[in-house]
């Protein structure tokens, strides 16, 4: 992996992760060439000398230059990815209400969210065996989002920003994690609009996902 010859941007990551898809729908959405390496989470891909000598984490997503350099965290990737586009808010407080939505993403979305989906629809480990806090948080960060999306059809601002892309990766899954979208109808048409901008496929429930 590390001996692979790069010639332009490559995004090492597992299709199965939302973290993973940030990187890359924010590359797509702005045309930027790229190539993408796949990683399995599950195999133990981020664990191999190889990919350790990339990422000393041990986790993707990673992009990686031809000139050498590595840059872990999805949303850092994104941030970099999207400088001086319109998927970052040129007004100072906006582009702050963003990183606001970023931080919190990671902290008290993903946490629970792409946590209990990874427990639940990856490891199939019954209900009984999930941490119970997995749910009763995931649901208080649906319900924080329901809040915002009631008067706004974007996290921030008029337009896509990378806060709604962060966001969307694990909501549009979540029912994979036993989450009931429906309950909260706003965000469940966010991510409808969301998806749309990204022209990314629809992860209906019940039906299997599009990733
Ligand atoms: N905060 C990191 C989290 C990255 C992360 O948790 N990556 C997971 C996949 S979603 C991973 O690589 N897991 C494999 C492992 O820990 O061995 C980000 O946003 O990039």
């Amino acid at each position: 992996m590390t001996d692979r010859e790069i010639s332009k941007l490559t995004l090492y990551g597992d299709s199965i992760s939302g973290n993973c898809q940030k990187p890359r729908w924010t590359a797509d959405y702005l045309d930027i060439d790229h190539d993408w390496v796949e990683v399995d989470i599950l195999d133990g891909g981020t664990q191999t000398e190889e990919f350790l000598s990339l990422n000393p984490v041990g986790q993707v997503p990673i992009a990686r230059w031809p000139d050498g350099r590595v840059l872990p965290q999805s949303n850092a990737i994104m941030l970099y990815l999207a400088e001086g586009s319109d998927l970052i808010p040129e007004d100072a407080f906006q582009r702050a209400q963003m990183n606001s939505w970023l931080f919190w993403e990671q902290y008290s979305h993903e946490t629970s969210i792409a946590v209990r989906r990874f427990k639940k629809h990856y490891l199939k480990l019954p209900d009984e065996e999930i941490d119970p806090q997995l749910m009763a948080k995931g649901r208080r960060a649906l319900g924080v989002m329901e809040m915002q999306l009631t008067w706004t059809d974007w996290l921030v601002g008029e337009n896509l920003t990378c806060a709604d892309i962060a966001l969307v990766a694990y909501t549009r899954v979540a029912h994979e994690g036993g989450f009931d979208l429906a309950q909260f109808p706003n965000v469940e048409r966010w991510v409808s609009r969301v998806e749309g901008a990204l022209s990314i496929g629809h992860a209906m429930p019940k039906e299997g996902v599009t990733l």
